[in-house]
Formats: structure tokens, sequence, C-alpha cells
């Protein structure tokens, strides 16, 4: 069989973790419409008859300005080094910008080979699509796919060009795996994204979530007990919202998405803590798993 890790790289917000999503066939991997949703590498496995792709989505690679920032770009580095293959994604809707050749120029230095996706096709005019194809087409990679990942179109054409980059190999994980990732992270990244659609401005850069506990308790209600940490005291005004709305809507959305997930009542315990500058302090974004 075929098997390999893939790097899914790209500027911000062009779709890579709905790409992902769309791919392994369900949520590995959070999605919002801010800029610098994903923090981590989340693996996402695909295995079809014949082939294993361990999906590595990334941070969107941009301009740091904090240490945080910085911290991602050394992700998306450091899994680029460990690809078999690359899936670079561009946004249809979005002339190729400086960003984008910047992770083009790159990509062909390293060498690896590359399948380049054209994505959000459902916004865009086939005249727009046909032209960034034709654009990113000068800079000879291996394959070009266009796709929409939210409606989950043209996906297939997208792990048959992979079929054919990837080497011989075994595959890693165990059939039906869908992510490597632990259940608390999956968790935390769920309360996050619940928050983020819901914040505005810079506020959602500002928000880190960790769960510190979860347990099973009597009658097979698990409790989950998270902290949301932001940076200023005025923030947490924000999270916690008007009469406690945000905290309260927020928080019942994620809970009803890991209920789904666990298939047992869950009570989420939400704490918010102000840990000044966190984004700016290195030994911080440690201590939060970042
Ligand atoms: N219409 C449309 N929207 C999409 C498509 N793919 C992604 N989106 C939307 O674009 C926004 C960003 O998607 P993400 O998957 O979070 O983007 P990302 O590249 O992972 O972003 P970062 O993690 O911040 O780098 C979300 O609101 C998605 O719903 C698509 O094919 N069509
Ligand atoms: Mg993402």
């Amino acid at each position: 069989m075929r098997s390999g890790f893939v790097s899914v790289v790209g500027r911000p917000n062009v779709g890579k973790s709905t790409l992902v999503n769309a791919l392994v066939g369900t949520k590995v991997a959070i999605t919002s419409p801010r800029p610098q949703t994903t923090r981590n590498t989340v693996r996402g496995i695909v295995t079809v008859p014949g082939m294993q792709v361990v999906l590595v989505d990334t941070p969107g690679l941009h301009r740091p300005r904090t240490a945080l920032g910085e911290r991602l770009n050394r992700l998306v580095e450091g899994s680029l080094a460990e690809a078999d293959a690359v899936l670079f994604v561009l946004d249809a809707t979005q002339e190729i910008g400086p960003g984008d050749r910047l992770i083009a120029g790159r990509l062909a230095e390293a060498g690896t080979p590359t399948v380049v996706v054209s994505n959000k096709t459902d916004l865009a005019g086939a005249d727009r699509i046909t032209l960034q194809l034709a654009e990113a087409g000068e800079w000879d990679f291996a394959a070009y796919v266009p796709a929409s990942a939210l409606l989950a179109e043209n996906t297939a054409p997208i792990l048959a060009e992979l079929e054919a980059l990837l080497p011989e190999g075994p595959a890693f994980f165990p059939e039906g795996t869908p992510t490597d990732q632990p259940e608390e992270l999956l968790f935390a990244e769920l309360v996050r994204e619940k928050f983020l659609s819901r914040l505005r401005d810079e506020l959602p850069h500002s928000l880190a979530v960790v769960v510190d506990d979860v347990e099973e308790q009597d009658h097979g209600v698990v409790r989950i007990s998270a902290r949301l940490v932001v940076e200023r005291d005025s923030q947490k005004g924000i999270v916690i919202g008007k009469g406690g709305a945000v905290l309260r809507d927020a928080g019942a959305e994620a809970r009803r998405e890991i209920e789904a997930l666990l298939g047992a009542r869950v009570f989420l315990d939400l704490r918010v803590k102000v840990e000044k500058d966190w984004q700016q302090r290195p030994g911080m974004i440690e201590r939060l798993g970042l």
C-alpha cells in the first residue's frame, strides 16, 4: 500500500482545516472565519483501500508579530521537514498574493511533491478559478485541483493525486482512526471554536483554552473542567458577556457537540482566567500547551 505524511499548508483562513475535515470525513480540526484559528499541528487520518494518508493540518503561515506567531510558523516548518507530500491550499476568491508566493518559493526549494488546491470554488466564478490555476501553474508543482472543502466537492481527485505521489509503506494507524489527537485537546479546541465565532477583532488571538480535567461521574455524566485564558481584565468581561450570555451560549454549544461525540451527558465547567500578555511570553505559551 501507499502511505505517508502530508502537510497541509497555506495562508491563514484559506480553508486548510475545513479541507482536512472534508478529506477525513469527520471533524478533527476546528475552523472559523477568523484568521489564525489553528494553533497546533492536528493530524487527520484518511484510510482508503490501498492507501493511508496522514494529513497534518498546520497554522496559517503569516508575518509573525508575537512569540506565539513565531512559534506557529516554526510548527509549519517542522511539519514540512517530515512531510512525504504537501497540500498547498489557495483561496480561489482571492488573488494570489505575496504570502502565497513566499510559501510557493519555500515549497519549491524543499522539493517535496506538492499538490495545489484552489479552494472555495463554491464562492468563485469559473473564470476566476481558471485564472488562479493558470497563474499557480507557473510554479510547476505536481498537480492542481480546484475544490470546495466546505461542500466536500472534488475531494476524491485530491486523494488520487496524493496516491500517485506517496511512497510504498505500511499503515501508521489502525483503520477507522480519524485522528491521533488526545481527547482533552479536541475538547479544548471545540470550546475555543465556539468562542471564536462570537468574539471580534484581536480577542480571538488572545484566547487560549486548557482542559484541566475529564472525569466520569455518577450516572454516566462526564465532567469536563476547562480554563479560558485571556490576556487582559477587559477581555475577561467580553468572554463572559453581558449577564454571562457569551459564556453560557458558547459553553452550551460546545457541550452539545462534545456530548454528541462521546454519546454521553457532559457537564462543562468553564472558568475564565487572566494571564497577562501570554501571547508574548514563551514560557506561558508552553504552559498553555501550545
Ligand atoms: N464557502 C466556502 N467557505 C470555506 C471553504 N473552505 C473553508 N471555508 C471557510 O473559510 C473559513 C476559514 O476556514 P478554516 O478551515 O478555518 O481555514 P484555515 O486555513 O484552517 O485557517 P487558519 O487555521 O486560521 O490558518 C471558515 O469560515 C470556513 O467555513 C469552502 O470551500 N467554501
Ligand atoms: Mg486551520
